[in-house]
């Protein structure tokens, strides 16, 4: 099978109350691929008008909408997963096309991730059961979920569609309606999406904007006329949209940065070379979609009497990471997803060097031949320096890991939680008591042990300290796009 960029229409709307329509002000701004630089297509430079017009018919939506049975509603958000699932490989190519990923990371992780969601959330509706308890024997106390109503979404662009579903199917499944702004970078695959299943949902339930953070994102968020603001992005992004929605004392769930250890120790060198090779492929996942993740493992830690043998075997695996046209099969890297984080990521390069950073593989950009020369390609660099450096606190956000050692669990932990932010961690050992008590004693929200990047739908993600608050996957993101109403209901003839 051969993959490419598919076609596309000179031009996009916004889908707005079910119709794809042109920016009130006439204006569009131009999409490319990062896999070339090639131009994909045209898209709205949404302004305040139009996000206006997104919102105003989404709460025209919303009473008929939050009114739907549950049954109603999983029966479209399994329909949406199976339209998803029909057109899996275009949907692929569309998101490699937008991103610059390697098509075999959209065809085997972003699209079937996506379509889970979906199902996740359509049978996990299905199974709930309220609540009720007699508070004494003349005196009921119910418990209902009611939506919140109108949900403004604003995602970035490393996994668009993906990111997408983490947003829109929870908050479908609890009945809310939803204007969501992809990022400018990667505005195809919700286009694509409204295109085949917005007929699935009534007028005005789902509604996508497009357009730049300052003009489209924050008339969305600061709006009054929506009832939460739910963001994934960057940290300082994201204290700026908390602003923007306190003024109207809307609730907000944010999923932000990190800088995410991954911490080795001496035992997995223990006699296994089954699980050793288990433990580099882990080590090596920094470069897992280019680095653009917000888990990236970025900082490696490893223990001191292992180093030497271990990361040798780190490095040779990272060079054997092979990069070249996203659209072949066998790519394992494609293009970082725009000019100016190609441009960042080459910047914190230089920062580690002049900082004092040792390169051990990488620490350059990537060549490429013909039209792909004109792409944004960066070979996997592996930097070995200590955690004070900016490359070992700052989010790179590309295929860049700072490596150190450490002597004990005490220092393992000390630097590993040495950081302003908190989302994910990888702990790797074979001693019963590191298992538990390491992951137990890292301050984030994820901690993968003996494993690394897996996003089950029904296991909770989201971050501590600087990385956000809030939850996403799992049946308690539920909670995060509806109020629970408390009906307190007396059978009492004549007392009040
Ligand atoms: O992210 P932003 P950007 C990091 C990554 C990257 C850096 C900047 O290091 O280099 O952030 O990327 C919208 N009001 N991450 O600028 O700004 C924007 O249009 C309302 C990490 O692309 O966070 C887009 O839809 N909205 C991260 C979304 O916010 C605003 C993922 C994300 O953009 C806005 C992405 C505003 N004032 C980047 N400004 C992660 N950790 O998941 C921007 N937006």
């Amino acid at each position: 099978m051969s993959y490419s960029k598919p076609k596309f229409q000179e031009k996009y709307g916004n889908y707005i109350n079910g119709a794809f329509i042109a920016p009130v002000d006439g204006e569009y701004f131009d999409n490319h691929s990062p896999v070339d630089n090639s131009l994909i297509a045209k898209f709205p430079r949404s302004k305040d008008a139009d996000v206006k017009n997104a919102i105003a018919a989404a709460n025209a939506a919303k009473e008929e909408w939050g009114n739907t049975s549950v049954a109603e509603r999983s029966a479209i958000l399994q329909k949406i997963a199976d339209i998803l699932e029909e057109h899996l490989e275009y949907f692929a190519q569309i998101e490699t096309s937008d991103n610059g990923k390697a098509i075999r990371e959209t065809l085997n992780a972003d699209l079937p991730l996506a379509v889970d969601h979906f199902r996740y959330f359509a049978s996990v509706i299905r199974a709930e059961e309220g609540s009720a308890s007699e508070l004494n024997k003349n005196t009921l106390s119910l418990i209902i979920q009611e939506p919140l109503g109108v949900v403004a979404q604003i995602i970035p662009w490393n996994f668009p569609l993906l990111m997408m579903a983490w947003k829109v199917a929870p908050a479908l499944a609890a009945g809310n309606c939803i204007v969501l702004k992809p990022a400018e970078q990667t505005p195809v695959s919700a286009t694509i999406f409204a295109e085949k299943v917005g007929h699935l949902l009534p007028k005005g339930v789902f509604n996508v904007i497009h357009g730049f953070g300052p003009e489209a994102g924050k008339p969305l968020a600061s709006s009054p006329n929506v009832d939460k603001v739910a963001f994934t992005g960057e940290t300082t992004t994201g204290q700026l949209i908390m602003q923007y929605a306190s003024k109207n004392l809307h609730p907000v769930t944010m999923e932000l940065g990190g800088k995410s250890p991954n911490v080795f120790f001496n035992s997995i060198m223990d006699h296994d070379d089954e699980f050793l090779d288990k433990c580099i492929e882990g080590a090596v996942l920094f470069a897992l979609n280019q680095g653009e993740v917000c888990t990236c493992p970025s900082r490696l830690l490893i223990q001191e009497d292992i180093y030497e043998a271990f990361i040798e075997k780190v490095i040779a695996r990272t060079e054997a990471i092979k990069m070249g046209d996203p659209f072949s099969p066998d790519t394992m890297m494609g293009a970082q997803a725009s000019n100016d984080q190609y441009e960042k990521i080459l910047s914190y390069i230089n920062i580690g060097k002049e900082e004092g950073a040792e390169v051990l593989t990488g620490g350059e950009a990537a060549k490429l031949d013909g039209d792909l020369g004109n792409g944004f390609y960066i070979k996997p660099t592996i930097l070995k320096g200590h955690n004070k450096m900016r490359v070992f606190q700052e989010e790179i956000f590309g295929p860049v890991v700072s490596v150190c050692t450490f002597k004990d669990e005490a220092e393992a932990l000390e630097i590993a939680n040495d950081t302003l932010y908190g989302l994910g961690a990888g702990v790797w050992t074979r001693d019963a008591h590191q298992l538990y008590q390491i992951p137990r004693a890292i301050k984030a929200g994820r901690v993968w042990v003996n494993c690394y990047h897996d996003y089950p739908a029904h296991a909770p993600f989201g971050g501590y300290k600087k990385s956000g608050f809030g939850r996403e996957n799992h049946l308690m993101m539920l909670n995060h796009y509806r109020q629970a109403k408390n009906m307190l209901i007396s059978y009492d003839k004549n007392k009040l």
